[in-house]
Parts: C-alpha cells; sequence; structure tokens
C-alpha cells in the first residue's frame, strides 16, 4: 500500500508487457520509461492529456442515479489519477477547468492519438462528440492538439464519436456503435484508422448481447465494458464477452457484480484499475498483471471511468 494520494500498487509478478505485448522488466514505484527513452519506443505511452473538474462538474450528463458528486472528493480523485499516470512515466499536460463544459474533464471522449503502424508517428484526431452538451468541447482540445501534432483529422457532421467508444487493441481498433457514436461517424474513423495502416471493426452495444441481462443495454461507451491489456487480452463484462469480435482475444471476465471495473487502463505495464473490486484485483494479480487501484465514486456518479479522464500516448 502506497498511503500517498489513495494509491495502491500491486505487483504480482516481476515483469509485465507493453500496449504490444514485448515483455519487461517491472518496476514497483518509478516511472515505467523516461520521456526521451520512451521517444523512441514503440507502443509506450509518453504523455496525456488531463482535465480537472469543474466548479459544476454535478450539472454533467449522468444515467448513474448514485447521487450528486462532491466537488472537493472528485479534485482529489483527480488529483490521485494524475500521479497515477506520472508513477507510469506520462508527461502530462494539463488543461484548465472549463466550467461552459461541466463534462469536459472526460477529455478522453474529445479526441484521441493513433499510431501509424508503418511510420510509428502519432496522429491525433478530433472527435466529434455525440452529446449536443459536449459539443463545443472540441474546440480547446483542437487548440491544444494543433500545438502538439503537424496536422489533425477530424468526424464530421452528420458523424458523431465519442472517445470512449474507440478501443485501441495495438494496431486494430474496437469501435462502439452506441448513443454517442453513429454508424458514420463509426465510418469516418475507420477511414482515418485505415489511412494510417490500422485495422478497425465495430462492435454495436445498442443490442442486447445476452437475452436475460438488461445491464446488456446499458452500457454508455464501448469502454464501459472493454478494455485491452496488452497481448491479445480483453478485460470484458459479461454484456460484452459473448461479442463475435472478441472471439480471438483471450478473455479476462469481470464479475457481473464488478462491472464497473471493466473500464480499466494499461498503461506501459501497469493496469490502473477502480478500487473496491476485489475479484477483477485478485483476477488481474493472478494473471501476472501489477494493478494500480484508485477510489473513481465521484466520477462513476457521472457515468465517467478511468480510461475517460486522459487522452493518452
Ligand atoms: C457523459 O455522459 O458524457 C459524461 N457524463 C461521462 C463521459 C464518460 N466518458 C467516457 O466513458 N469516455
Amino acid at each position: 500500500m502506497l498511503p500517498t494520494l489513495g494509491i495502491t500498487a500491486e505487483v504480482a509478478e516481476n515483469f509485465t508487457e507493453d500496449r504490444r505485448g514485448n515483455r519487461k522488466q517491472a518496476t514497483t514505484n518509478c516511472a515505467c520509461v523516461s520521456a526521451n527513452d520512451s521517444a523512441t519506443m514503440r507502443g509506450v505511452f509518453t504523455q496525456a492529456i488531463v482535465r480537472p473538474p469543474s466548479r459544476n462538474f454535478a450539472a454533467g450528463l449522468t444515467t448513474a442515479e448514485l447521487g450528486v458528486p462532491n466537488y472537493q472528493r472528485a479534485l482529489e480523485q483527480h488529483a490521485a489519477y494524475c500521479a497515477a499516470l506520472e508513477q507510469c512515466g506520462l508527461q502530462l499536460i494539463r488543461l484548465e477547468a472549463d466550467e461552459r463544459y461541466p463534462d469536459s474533464c472526460f477529455v478522453e471522449d474529445a479526441a484521441l492519438v493513433i499510431e501509424d503502424s508503418r511510420t510509428f508517428a502519432k496522429h491525433a484526431v478530433l472527435t466529434l462528440p455525440g452529446a449536443p452538451s459536449r459539443l463545443g468541447e472540441i474546440e480547446s482540445m483542437r487548440g491544444e492538439l494543433s500545438g502538439l501534432f503537424p496536422a489533425l483529422d477530424e468526424i464530421r457532421s452528420p458523424g458523431t464519436v465519442d472517445g470512449g467508444d474507440i478501443c485501441e487493441a495495438g494496431t486494430h481498433f474496437f469501435i462502439g456503435i452506441s448513443e454517442r457514436t453513429n454508424e458514420d461517424g463509426a465510418r469516418q474513423l475507420a477511414e482515418i484508422l485505415t489511412e494510417h495502416g490500422c485495422t478497425s471493426s465495430f462492435v454495436d452495444i445498442r443490442v442486447r448481447t445476452h437475452a436475460q441481462d438488461a445491464r446488456a443495454t446499458s452500457l454508455l461507451h464501448l469502454k464501459s465494458g472493454v478494455a485491452y491489456l496488452g497481448e491479445k487480452t480483453l478485460a470484458v463484462s459479461e454484456a460484452l464477452a459473448k461479442h463475435e469480435e472478441f472471439r480471438s482475444y483471450d478473455l479476462v471476465h469481470v464479475d457481473p457484480s464488478e462491472d464497473y471495473a471493466a473500464n480499466c487502463i494499461e498503461v506501459n505495464g501497469r493496469v490502473l484499475i477502480a478500487a473496491s473490486h476485489p475479484r477483477f484485483a485478485a483476477k488481474l494479480r493472478d494473471l501476472g498483471y501489477e494493478t494500480i487501484a484508485l477510489e473513481m465514486s465521484e466520477f462513476q456518479k457521472m457515468d465517467g471511468g478511468l480510461s475517460c479522464l486522459s487522452v493518452r500516448w
């Protein structure tokens, strides 16, 4: 247990793998890669954009019915999240809180950064969020990303894409078709990915995948139910476990009582998971993953999870 910032580091094995399945030595409490080293390494995350919740965070969209989030606690949880990303070796680009958009701390939905499979160059894509109240979020993201990348691709209306619906699995991307991401947007994104030597497939999360399971229809985003852990392995909620698209992958099943835990993120050999999901944490440990557990209660109240709080590359 690390007492600082509510982070729990659980080291299970002395090795781990990066996003492309390269085995490497795990480290316990220091950054896995320095920014300089990682700039020359493929498939390694070096940077992330984050934005803290704004004072009016509670005015954002939610279906969770878990109560009103506590702003101070949300700030503390966000700070712990940022510290965990730094612990994993990422340099953070910290945007200012933006009260115009109460959901804007969920930066993942407004952009993604992909790696060209042939040149390994990083390439930024501006999305077009499916919720009208979030559309304006892309303008500050555009400003930020255009200063960092030579050119931006973008999803254009009538297409809509939320970053939460895009699950990168190496050079393949699963694109969720949801209440937020429509077919037009998914097709546009698939074309952009093809131009960068990546493949993609669509996963329709609007349809019920388990006849008796009402939860199957309640995923906000694809990544509310699935996460890529490297080496052709996915953490997957019951609602998505039987989906065709995941058949050729090794699946780490998330117990239905811990559904929220499916939204975890692998960062340079560590997996950030939501705290208080002991079954999932134990399963990952048994499989040899090093995990960092983070309190996420205030973001969960607003339908947000670990992936949503950063754009990582
Ligand atoms: C929304 O409904 O848009 C926000 N309250 C939550 C967004 C969560 N984002 C994500 O899963 N990528």
